[in-house]
């Protein structure tokens, strides 16, 4: 029996449009499942909306609108967006059904029975925004930090969980199981957080205040508080306790989810779930945020990104590539149209659409329009092959690990390894020797079949362009796991004219490009003095090396995304790439020049650069230590 899998992303609040955030959770889930798939798991998939709530309640009477019309209309939304995004869920949720709630108040009664919910007298800081009661301690300056809005104070006699009875055991989970919650230091934040007494959770809400919500099954005078309700959507989608699909799944249950919701799902949810007699999630996989200008974009703040409008400028797949391309997962990334098409034109338009279009146009141009015979293999198809045999295992270790930026960043290097391979061979000479024929089949063969594995790779995140993709390399469908090895492509296999693909896309002009600099000065020669107001002007800054990459199509360059302490990566190139390797670089403090104007090398921006002292190996890396934070001024 295959092995079993199970995705969720959060349910997203109905209160207002789908934005690029929930797209980016809902892709990322959808390639893992893709790639799960790919790699022959059973695995399923499941998202949806939560529309219970006062932040729901508010919204409606603002549309003015009666909150179950007001929920009907908005979760069209994002269950129509979704296909349009390539994104194919098994099932969407909606905590409105019926089935839900009377899971929701089954598992209620069931803790109420138990003894674990009890009636309290309380006041404190209600966050509509989060839909949560905060902590003074939590605040910053009286304000949510989240929302930067005050909370509501209230006071009122409410149903609460003894969530408190069950901190032991949950710390205990944690140290018990490294990688339940993952990527570490969210594991650790949680840690960090039951330092403190864990208070018992509030769970409802008494009707004179709000009735747009699941009644308590033992006090009709009371809604369920929203969380306690929206949380149980994962096993109520799966019909626990005895669903055929809830045995099946619930056992290797992954939970998506943003930064920004970790304390309800690694604290409030494993509780939950503990007091029900249920046994809790598989584990917890949390990512960043897209922030717009050092701030995280949501719905609350308004600063939000259109996921349709970024679809028209890089086409869908584009889109789905960049977001999990440009994210390091567990970190926050910078969402900006000019990043995600120099990535776009990086990694699809220049190096992996420029492979698939130059090998299949020389091979139709020279082989009859169809797939060449292999011949005899050189130490160059050799190397390529084990790399890419390598590669296929590497990169479903990422998957595994949720590593989804290291698996497409991955899957770059191999296509710029093949169109080195092919910058080496040049087939387009071999083709002007008739004696060479021979030789001139196995470079394109090559170069064919290798592209046909990085399209099984790709078609994860990029299913629709990598469907064409196949076709135009005369494959009937996309290949299998089994079929991801060298040598498997069939001679004289007929190649359809390709359509280009990727189309280059023009990067708005709102940078000038940078001066070139002056030529240095003659060896020897004393460079001119400067006063201190002069080099005052120089930034410079500590960076964190977070991410690395080759830049396609350069054998110097290397692309690095540094960590300067403002919220978002800095993309920096440097022609660093005969000296060092990526790995070489990613996890180093080096110090940036900050404040040069950005620019572009190879189509690549540049936002700063990176020092290192010249030596006789060409260069060395001029190192900080750890105890030096990101974004220290260097003086
Ligand atoms: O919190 N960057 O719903 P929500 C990346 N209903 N991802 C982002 C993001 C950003 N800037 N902004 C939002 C809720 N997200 C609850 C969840 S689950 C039982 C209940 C994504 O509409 C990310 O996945 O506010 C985040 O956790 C989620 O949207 C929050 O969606």
């Amino acid at each position: 029996m295959s092995q079993t899998f199970y995705c969720t992303t959060p349910i997203y609040y109905v209160n207002s449009n789908p934005h690029i955030g929930h797209a980016y959770t809902t892709i990322v889930s959808d390639a893992i499942i893709r790639f799960r798939r790919l790699f022959g798991e059973d695995a399923y998939f499941l998202t949806g909306t939560d529309e219970h709530g006062q932040k729901i309640a508010e919204s409606a009477a603002k549309a003015k609108m009666e909150p179950q019309a007001f929920v009907d209309m908005m979760t069209q939304k994002f269950r129509e967006l979704w296909p349009e995004l390539h994104i194919e869920p098994d099932q969407f949720i909606r905590t409105t059904e019926e089935r839900h709630k009377q899971i929701v108040q089954q598992i209620l009664q069931q803790i109420y029975d138990n003894g674990e919910i009890f009636l309290k007298e309380y006041e404190g800081h209600y966050c509509v925004g989060c839909e949560e009661f905060l902590n003074e301690s939590e605040l910053v300056e009286g304000q949510c930090p989240t929302h930067q809005t005050v909370p509501e104070f209230r006071q009122e006699r409410n149903y609460f969980f003894r969530m408190s009875a069950y901190q032991d055991w949950l710390v205990q989970m944690l140290k018990d199981q490294p990688d339940w919650i993952y990527p570490g230091r969210y594991r650790n934040e949680v840690l960090r957080f039951l330092e403190n007494p864990l208070q018992d959770l509030c769970i409802s809400r008494p009707k004179s205040r709000l009735t747009w919500g699941i009644e308590l099954p033992f006090d009709s005078d009371f809604v369920t508080y929203v969380w306690f309700d929206a949380l149980l959507n994962y096993a109520s989608a799966l019909d626990c306790p005895d669903g055929e699909l809830f045995q099946r799944y619930w056992p290797v249950c992954h939970h998506i989810i943003g930064k920004d919701i970790l304390k309800t799902h690694a604290v409030y949810w494993p509780c939950m779930l503990k007091a029900a007699g249920m046994t809790p999630f598989a584990r917890l996989v949390v990512h960043g945020h897209w922030v717009s200008s050092g701030s995280k974009m949501s719905k609350t703040l308004g600063n939000v990104v259109d996921p349709l409008a970024m679809k028209e400028k890089l086409g869908v797949d584009g889109l789905r590539y960049f977001l999990v391309r440009d994210m390091s997962f567990g970190e926050d990334a910078n969402f900006t149209e000019e990043l995600a098409i120099t990535r776009y034109n990086g990694d699809l338009a220049n190096n992996f659409g420029n492979l698939l279009s130059r090998s299949v146009n020389l091979s139709r141009q020279n082989f009859s329009e169809s797939v060449p015979e292999c011949g005899p293999l050189t130490d160059a198809e050799t190397e390529l092959r084990a790399q890419f045999q390598n590669g296929v295992e590497q990169v479903q270790e990422f998957i595994r690990q949720f590593y989804l930026h290291k698996a497409l960043e991955h899957i770059a290097w191999m296509a710029s390894q093949v169109n080195g391979y092919l910058q080496q061979q040049a087939p387009w000479q071999l083709a002007k020797q008739p004696d060479q024929r021979e030789r001139l089949g196995t470079v394109l063969y090559t170069a064919l079949d290798a592209t046909r594995i990085l399209v099984g790779l790709l078609a994860p995140v990029m299913p629709e362009k990598m469907k064409l993709a196949s076709t135009t390399l005369g494959l009937e469908g996309l290949p299998q796991l089994t079929e991801l090895q060298p040598g498997l492509l069939q001679s004289g296999t007929a190649l359809p004219k390709p359509e280009p693909l990727f189309p280059k896309i023009q990067v708005p002009k709102v940078q000038q490009e940078a001066p070139t600099p002056k030529e240095d000065s003659a060896p020897g020669s004393a460079a001119t003095p400067l006063n201190i107001d002069e080099f005052n002007k120089v930034e410079l800054k500590v960076g964190l090396i977070r991410d690395c990459a080759p830049v396609a199509g350069s054998d110097k360059l290397l692309h690095s995304q540094v960590d300067l302490g403002e919220g978002r990566l800095r993309s920096i190139v440097s022609g660093v790439a005969p000296r060092f390797s990526p790995a070489d670089l990613i996890g180093q403090r080096v110090i940036v020049v900050s404040n040069l104007r950005p620019t572009k090398l190879r189509g690549v921006l540049s936002e700063g650069m990176i020092l290192f002292a010249e030596s006789e190996k060409g260069f060395e890396l001029v190192k900080i230590p750890e105890s030096v934070v990101p974004g220290s001024t260097v003086r």
